[in-house]
C-alpha cells in the first residue's frame, strides 16, 4: 500500500506568558518559547507537533537544523519509525543529542501525527494501544515561593482537575524552609493526595545525603533530581541511603542516556522528556528498555503527545501535567479527576490557536 509523500515543512517560534512565572533554581521564566512543526503530505494531511527548547534565542538555529533534516524525507513516503532511525543515523556526525536531536525529535512528533492521521486514528490506537485517561499530577506551580503563599497555591491546584498529587519545588537555603513549605502544601492538598518534590540539581552530595536523609521520614511520593543528573555514583549512593524513591530522566539526552541510567541502577524510578529523549521514536525505544529493566516511567512536561504514549508504555507512571501549553493550543486537553483525558481525534489531537501565533510570534 502506497503512503502520501512528504512534502514541506513549516516552523513557527511564540514566546508565550507563563500565567505564574517558574521560580526554580534554574532561573526565573516569565515566558516559554514554543516551536510550532507542521509538516504537509502530498494527500493534504497536515502532521502538527510542537517542542519547547527552553531558551528563545536557540529557535531559530534549531529551525535551521530542522530544516536542512527535513531534506532527507521530503518526497518520500511518510515512515516515522524509519525516518527516526535513519535521521540518528546521518546525525551521527553531530553526536546524538543536542540540538541535531532537537531537531529530529520536532520533525519525529509531527510525522506520528501525519501518520496517524493517514490511517484515521488517535496516536495511541495507531501506537497499537487505545484510547483512555491517563493519571497525572498538577505540576503547574510550588515553586521556590515563599513557603507561606504554598497552602492557597496548593488548594488552587489540587482543584484545578480534581488532583489527587502535586509536586513541590525544594532545596530551599536552609532545612526549616523545605518543612514549611512541605507542611503549608501538605495542609492544602489532603491526607489523601500524594506529595512529588523536585530539587532542580540543587544540591551537592553532602547537601543532599544531609537534606534527603531529613526529610526521608516525610512521606513524599519520590524525590527528583536531587543532584547533577549525571552524577551516577552519587545518585547510587543516594538510594542505597534514602527508603523514598529517587527519579531523574528529564535530562536525559537521547535513549542511551536511559538505558545508561537504567544499567547502572541510579534511580528507582525515570522521567523522558520528549524533547531531550528524541521524540515519539525514541520515547518508544525507552520504554522497551524500562520494561526490560522493570522500572516505572513517568513524563515530563509534554502532557499531550505522553499521554497517548503512555498508554503504550508498559511501565507507565504518573503523567506530569501542566496547563503552559494550553495557550498554544485550539483545544487543550481536558481533565477528569487527577487525569488527562486524550480527546477523541485523530492524531495527538494537536492544533495550534491562531491568535496566540498572531499576538506571541517570535521574529528574528
Ligand atoms: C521543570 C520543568 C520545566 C522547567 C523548569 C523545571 C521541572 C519539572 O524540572 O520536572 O517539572
Ligand atoms: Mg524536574
Amino acid at each position: 500500500m502506497k503512503k502520501p509523500l512528504v512534502k514541506s515543512l513549516s516552523v513557527i517560534t511564540v514566546n508565550v506568558p507563563l500565567e505564574r512565572p517558574i521560580v526554580a533554581s534554574l532561573g526565573t521564566f516569565e515566558y516559554w518559547p514554543y516551536m510550532l512543526i507542521e509538516i504537509s503530505l502530498s494527500d493534504g494531511t497536515i502532521g502538527k507537533g510542537y517542542i519547547g527548547p527552553y531558551l528563545v534565542n536557540y529557535t531559530q538555529t534549531i529551525t535551521l537544523a530542522m530544516k536542512e533534516l527535513f531534506k532527507n524525507f521530503q518526497n518520500r513516503e511518510i515512515a516515522p519509525y524509519q525516518f527516526y532511525n535513519e535521521g540518528l543515523n546521518h546525525l551521527s556526525l553531530l553526536g546524538r543529542s543536542g540540538i541535531a536531536l532537537y531537531a529530529l525529535a520536532g520533525l519525529d512528533i509531527a510525522f506520528w501525527d501525519a501518520s496517524s492521521k493517514i490511517c484515521n486514528e488517535p496516536l495511541c490506537v495507531h501506537l497499537g494501544g487505545s484510547v483512555d485517561k491517563v493519571k497525572a499530577y498538577n505540576s503547574s506551580g510550588l515553586w521556590l515561593d515563599h513557603p507561606q503563599t504554598l497552602y492557597d497555591e496548593a488548594l488552587s491546584l489540587i482543584s484545578e482537575g480534581n488532583f489527587d498529587a502535586v509536586k513541590v519545588r525544594l532545596g530551599r537555603k536552609k532545612l526549616d524552609e523545605d518543612l514549611i513549605a512541605i507542611e503549608n502544601v501538605k495542609k492544602g492538598i489532603g491526607v489523601n493526595s500524594e506529595l512529588l518534590c523536585d530539587f532542580n540539581q540543587c544540591l551537592s552530595l553532602p547537601q543532599a545525603i544531609h537534606r534527603l536523609n531529613d526529610l526521608d521520614e516525610q512521606g513524599l511520593y519520590w524525590f527528583e533530581e536531587p543532584i547533577k543528573y549525571y552524577e551516577f555514583e552519587g545518585y547510587k549512593e543516594l538510594r542505597k541511603r534514602m527508603k523514598t524513591p529517587i527519579i531523574l530522566g528529564e535530562n536525559f539526552h537521547g535513549f542511551d542516556d536511559a538505558f545508561a541510567a537504567l544499567k547502572n541502577q541510579i534511580s528507582d524510578f525515570i522521567m523522558p522528556d520528549l524533547l531531550r529523549i528524541g521524540g515519539v521514536s525514541a520515547w518508544l525505544k525507552t520504554a522497551s528498555i524500562a520494561e526490560a529493566f522493570q522500572i516505572s516511567v513517568s513524563s515530563h512536561l509534554y502532557h499531550e503527545v505522553s499521554s497517548h504514549l503512555m498508554r503504550v508504555t508498559p511501565t507507565a507512571g504518573y503523567l506530569e501535567w501542566t496547563r503552559w501549553s494550553n495557550i498554544i493550543l485550539e483545544e487543550p486537553y481536558e481533565l477528569s479527576d487527577g487525569h488527562v483525558v486524550i480527546p477523541n481525534k485523530i492524531g495527538t489531537g494537536i492544533d495550534f490557536n491562531k491568535e496566540t501565533i498572531k499576538k506571541y510570534e517570535y521574529k528574528y
